[in-house]
């Protein structure tokens, strides 16, 4: 039994360290940790979390899997489950493992298993179930990101890393004391800088902002929303998605008023000519003026020049969000971006150069840590097949076809079981009709999570994980200065189990768990982590259990850093990761694939989905499918900062007056958003600070279908992921374009129908008798 008396315990998730009042197994209240000056809303989802309604309390197992065996998928998200004990459980996965491995082999097993999970080194679900998956035989498995598909493949081929761009970004104090202009594409979102990979004690962003200001630093944001910049700011909303457009009239305007630093293109860049002839439109006949981007974009072309010569005069920093490459042609915005700011010649220089991410994540202006992490090893996977992770529906849809990516021609292997720890299909992919079709397809699939998730309602066989509120770990996040202890708040709920614990009573089963746990319970693996990690620091920390006694750990930074200063001080020693060693304006490489929908150099092409193209004609608002600023992702949606931004209990949807007006529609009223993959409700906010033709729907609403056993249903709550297409960014890196999408908005006048998106389930015990 849990305690009833309250206690305060201190942790961390991937929004934040915070102290919570604990009661009767729940949290009642939580405060950010002291020194967090600018703590994350999403910190309020957490009290009620635990014990929320929508919590799997026990194994279960499709009723139409467990009757008819692997396969039999007619049902699949639509199906009552049947609450099974662990060891039934245990001997059933196992089983179908088995049976998997035998007949198929260990290639048939999708095991990417794409997605965030919690917080904490040793319990992260992603490792688990690849340390589980590779002790077993190995899966196919997934490459790169859903936040930074394009940038993964793009910039280690054009500058010759992606990591260090976030992890080595230039620091916060140095903008603050050095940079006088940021201008800053995609904004610069505070409201994303709540948010780590791995958990964050401090954030810093918002106050650098003040200091750079106070000193007389100015911030110029393109963005359809004006809140994507937090305080005073030149605003320029151009039509979403021409980002490239404007970044090459900017070069344009530097290269033809001799602007252009030659002497830094010459030393440390390769290709720009090349790149120049396009710019300048020497071979094609269309020079990529501000005239010709204002046609684009639908800004002033005296404005752009007017920019483009303060740049120059100023020491700059062209920083682009992550949301510019979850779009077609990804690839194209980031590597503009790159190229703008060499010729601009400061990269390496404090406060000068180039960004990527600052307001996309709190990591980049934050100091990265002079040592490694405690880290679980996840052992060697001896399968060696594997998918861009955004071409699982591909995958699924399409086995044996061939597909181009990154300059190598893959074939989509045939995936028999699908095995998901950790992350949120229904949240992160694309096109939920497509997606529900998809996961049609396989025999079997496996879901560890805590919560009843649109994926876990899809699932057959479901595994009920902990929350991370309810063991011990550590956390470890590379750019966060304190390691953190994080105890256990309260025992796990109901019949729910660690992932650890259920892949060790896996392995045991399939006769491997001396492999996989090394004989440690988890406890003895935090102490082993931490011991292995402290042996080899070259500096002294203190033993384990005084670590766990005081909580926190500070650890050293490196303070002070300016992207690529290295390389700007010595080129030679400080060679880039690329073929030249220099930053590839040209690359020979992506020229040599030959790919129609991505060139040697970086260059405009129009998307699919945006105002100047056709389809703008049946769908003429286009839709931004942000990050929300309520939440993380679609995690503890059903909490209280989450559900109190809802309206008429569906996401809400930004909208100008203007569009409103043209469709009889006010603030407050539920609208259907369509276009011809899909359609959800959402609930209207009117905002004079979002561009006109323009609607913004952050991700993460619990997928809510009118009808489960329908693929093309409506969602009654508004997941974007109805709308979006799933299509790649390019040949090249095959990233998610989930960004942006064309839509509709009508009035919904039709009677409300419930949200019943965080309710499980139908769940009958063996007997028949139905439990919820
Ligand atoms: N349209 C559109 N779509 C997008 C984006 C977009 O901009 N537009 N952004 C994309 C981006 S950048 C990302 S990163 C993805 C995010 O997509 P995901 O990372 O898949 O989303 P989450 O909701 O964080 O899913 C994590 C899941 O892990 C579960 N979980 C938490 N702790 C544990 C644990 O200990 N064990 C287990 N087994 N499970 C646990 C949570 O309950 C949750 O269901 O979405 C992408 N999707
Ligand atoms: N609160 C919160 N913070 C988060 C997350 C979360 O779920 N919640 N998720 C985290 C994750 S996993 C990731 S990857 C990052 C993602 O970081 P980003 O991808 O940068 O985040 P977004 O919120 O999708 O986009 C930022 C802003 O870019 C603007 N924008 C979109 N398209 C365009 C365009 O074409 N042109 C211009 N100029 N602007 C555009 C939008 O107005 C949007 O508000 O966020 C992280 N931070
Ligand atoms: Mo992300």
């Amino acid at each position: 039994m849990a305690p009833a008396e309250p206690r305060a315990l201190s942790s961390l998730t991937h929004w934040g360290a915070f102290t919570a009042t604990v009661e009767a197994g729940d949290i009642t209240s939580v405060s950010p940790l002291d020194g967090d000056t600018d703590p994350s809303p999403a910190l309020g989802n957490l009290p009620g979390s635990i014990r929320h309604r929508s919590r799997i309390t026990s194994p279960a197992v499709r009723r139409g899997w467990l009757e008819a065996g692997p396969g039999h998928t007619d049902r699949r998200g639509a199906d009552e489950f049947v609450a099974v004990s662990w060891d039934e459980l245990t001997e059933l996965l196992a089983a179908e493992l088995r049976r998997v491995v035998q007949y198929h082999g260990n290639g048939a097993i999708y095991g990417g298993s794409y997605g965030w999970a919690s917080a904490g080194r040793f319990h992260h679900a992603q490792s688990q179930v690849h340390r589980f998956l590779n002790c077993l035989g190995g899966h196919t498995f997934s490459r790169h990101s859903y936040s930074l598909g394009a940038t993964g493949v793009i910039m280690p081929r054009v500058v010759g890393t992606h990591d260090d761009l976030f992890k080595r970004s230039t620091a916060w104090d140095v903008i603050v004391n050095h940079t006088e202009l940021l201008v800053c594409f995609g904004g610069l979102a505070l409201k994303n800088t709540g948010v780590n990979h791995g958990g964050t004690t401090a954030h810093p962003a918002r106050e650098a902002l003040h200091r750079f200001r106070k000193r007389g630093g100015r911030v110029v944001s393109f963005s359809p929303l004006r809140d994507d910049v937090d305080g005073p700011c030149v605003w320029h909303a151009p039509v979403p998605g021409t980002d490239v457009a404007i970044m090459l009239a900017l070069a344009y305007v530097l290269a033809t008023e001799s602007l252009a630093d030659r002497d830094f293109l010459a030393t440390y860049c390769t290709g720009y000519e090349r790149f120049e002839r396009y710019l300048l439109g020497t071979d094609d006949g269309v020079p990529k003026s501000p005239r010709w981007a204002a046609r684009i974009c639908g800004l002033a072309a005296a404005d752009l020049t007017a920019l483009a010569r303060e740049m120059a005069a100023a020491r700059t920093i062209v920083t682009v969000s992550w949301s510019l490459q979850r779009t077609r042609h990804g690839e194209q915005a980031p590597w503009m971006g790159l190229t703008l700011a060499a010729m601009l010649g400061q990269i390496g220089l404090p406060g000068g150069g180039f960004g990527h991410g600052y307001g996309s994540m709190n990591e980049p202006g934050l100091p990265p840590l002079r040592c490694g992490l405690p880290r679980l090893p996840q052992g060697v996977n001896p399968v060696s097949t594997f998918i861009p992770v955004a071409a699982v529906s591909d995958m699924l849809l399409h086995p044996g076809e061939p597909f181009d990516y990154n300059g190598l021609r893959l074939r989509y292997p045939d995936i028999k079981l699908v095995y998901w720890a950790g992350g949120n299909p229904f949240h992160h992919h694309q096109n939920i009709p497509r997606l529900r079709r998809a996961l049609g397809r396989p025999d079997t699939v496996v879901v560890h999570d805590p919560y009843w998730t649109a994926m876990a309602k899809h699932a057959d066989i479901v595994v009920p994980s902990t929350t991370s509120l309810e063991r011990e770990d550590l956390s470890g996040s590379r750019n966060d200065p304190v390691l953190m202890a994080m105890p256990k708040l309260t025992e796990p709920y109901a019949d729910s189990r660690d992932d650890y614990q259920t892949f060790a009573a896996l392995s045991r089963r399939l006769g491997f768990d001396h492999q996989f746990t090394e004989g440690r319970t988890a406890r003895q693996w935090l102490v082993h982590l931490y011991e292995k990690w402290s042996a080899e620091l070259d500096f002294e920390v203190p033993e384990f259990d005084e670590f766990w006694r005081a909580g926190q750990l500070r650890l050293p930074t490196e303070d002070g850093l300016t992207l690529l200063a290295d390389f700007r001080a010595d080129p030679s020693s400080h060679r880039l990761a690329t073929p030249s060693g220099l930053i590839e304006i040209f690359s020979c490489a992506i020229d040599g694939f030959g790919y129609d929908d991505c060139a040697g150099h970086p260059a405009w092409y129009e998307p699919t989905e945006w105002l100047g193209g056709p389809r703008a004609a049946r769908y003429p608002l286009h839709l931004l499918a942000n990050q929300p600023a309520s939440r993380l992702h679609g995690q503890l949606d059903g909490g209280a900062a989450s559900q109190k931004s809802k309206v008429s209990g569906r996401e809400p949807i930004r909208m100008h007056p203007s569009d409103a007006r043209a469709r009889g529609v006010g603030n407050g009223d539920v609208v259907r958003v369509f276009n011809d993959r899909g359609a959800c409700l959402a609930g209207v906010v009117l905002d004079a600070g979002v561009r006109p033709a323009v609607v913004q729907l952050s991700t993460g609403a619990w997928f809510d279908p009118l009808d489960p056993a329908d693929p093309d249903a409506m969602c009654v709550h508004g997941n974007p992921n109805v709308l979006t297409d799933d299509v790649s960014t390019s040949s090249l890196a095959r990233g998610c374009t989930g960004a942006h999408v064309l839509v509709q908005v009508e009035r919904f006048t039709d009677a409300l129908p419930p949200v019943r998106a965080h309710e499980p389930p139908v769940i009958r015990r063996p007997l028949g008798q139905n439990v919820v």
